[in-house]
């Protein structure tokens, strides 16, 4: 049975990536930050699912900042395969916090290597790279020839990691990958980043839970896939006879503005009645346009994306009208509640 470890499992490529590997066979451990609320949400159900027969997910305390825990997690583990998804996501975030976002991003992947390279250099090694890389874009399509133009703490925290996999292949002979990953997103994405923002924010508005959506910059533009689709390169690239890097992407590309429209009109609602601008959505500095070029991946890899951005959105909007109805019962039902009266 072959292992993986995977740091940042309870995020969304993470939980996605469990479940593809216990599908796949795999025994999967995975690094748990300690936290004082849980954090294991996304991967609850994969506890109790068929594909986890026998136990074969387990969990270890660490964290990328801490590299004796590091260490601890490699000699227990023993994986075949490491996949390094753990980060600090969010690139405005990045600008209020960009040293403890290079700590984890990029001294992060440093120490995970590191790690590796002394205990078992014959590892192989996934590294969640960024299309946030190219930043001030070069060229359009962005693709593994594109050269690099962070704009953000983020950006070039991963712009470091992605140089360092590169060295500790050519110097030591790791087998080790960039995955050069652009947006991705999910009914798991992270409620703080613009396409969840918006599919949580406009199906609570249709359930009158909400009235207001308050946004940044609605003219970039994304090239946005599922993430579902997406960790199965992950893989791809580890199974792969020699090491390389890949970009991941659909080659489409969508304004937020896009995103608003398909989700509200999805919805029988117009965005333009709710969406308002605060400027504390936007960056100090932008990346105006991503666009993929992934034939390579296509090429090399035998993958594709399967899911379009229409389907993307309808997947993202009913799950979170789900939650929005669930909401709403419970606030229905407090409020039948008070109109009784104590008994
Ligand atoms: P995410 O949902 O934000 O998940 C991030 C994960 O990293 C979480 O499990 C988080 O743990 C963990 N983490 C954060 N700091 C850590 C630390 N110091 N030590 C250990 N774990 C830590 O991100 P995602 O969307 O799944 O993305 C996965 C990776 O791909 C990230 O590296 C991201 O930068 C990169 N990426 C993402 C995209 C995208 O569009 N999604 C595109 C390109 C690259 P907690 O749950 O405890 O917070
Ligand atoms: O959803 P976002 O925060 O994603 P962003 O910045 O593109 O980063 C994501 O993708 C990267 C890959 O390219 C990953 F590496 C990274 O980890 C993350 O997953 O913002 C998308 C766009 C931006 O241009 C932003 O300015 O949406 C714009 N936006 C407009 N209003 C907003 C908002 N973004 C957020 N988060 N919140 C807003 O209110």
């Amino acid at each position: 049975m072959k292992r993986a470890l995977i740091t940042g499992i309870t995020g969304q490529d993470g939980s996605y990536l469990t479940e593809f590997l216990l599908g796949k066979g795999y025994e999967v451990h995975g690094v748990l930050r300690r936290s004082s609320s849980t954090n294991i949400d996304r991967l609850r159900h994969v506890y109790t699912s068929p594909q986890n027969t026998a136990g074969r997910l387990k969990l270890h305390y660490g964290d990328l900042n801490d590299s004796s825990s590091l260490d601890k997690i490699l000699d227990q583990s023993r994986p075949d395969e490491v996949y390094n998804l753990a980060a600090q996501s969010h690139v405005r975030v990045s600008f209020e916090q960009p040293i403890y976002t290079v700590d984890v991003d990029a001294l992060g992947t440093l120490r995970l290597l590191e790690a590796v390279r002394r205990q078992n250099p014959t590892i192989r090694f996934y590294q969640a790279s960024s299309s946030e890389m190219y930043g001030k874009v070069r060229e359009t399509p962005q693709d593994e020839n594109t050269p690099f133009a962070p704009r953000s703490p983020y950006g070039c925290a991963k712009a470091y990691s992605y140089w360092q996999v590169v060295n500790y292949r050519e110097s030591y002979g790791l087998f080790a990958c960039n995955g050069i990953l652009f947006n991705h997103e999910s009914p798991r994405r992270g409620e703080n980043f613009v396409t969840r923002k918006i599919t949580r924010a406009a199906t609570r508005i249709k359930l009158g839970l909400q009235d207001k959506l308050f946004l940044g910059n609605l003219d970039a533009k994304r090239d946005w896939g599922f993430a579902g689709d997406y960790v199965e390169a992950m893989w791809r690239m580890l199974q792969q006879p020699e090491a390389e890097d890949f970009v991941v992407a659909t080659g489409e590309c969508y304004s937020v503005k896009d995103f608003l429209d398909a989700t509200f009109e999805r919805l029988d609602l117009d965005w333009k009645s709710h969406v308002e601008i605060d400027p504390w959505y936007l960056r100090p500095a932008e990346v105006d346009l991503l666009l993929g070029n992934a034939a390579k991946a296509r090429e090399k890899l035998g993958w594709e994306p399967r899911t379009g951005f229409a389907e993307l959105v309808g997947m993202m909007v009913d799950h979170d009208l789900e939650l929005a109805r669930e909401e709403k019962a419970v606030q229905d039902f407090r409020a039948e509640g008070a109109d009784e009266g104590p008994s």
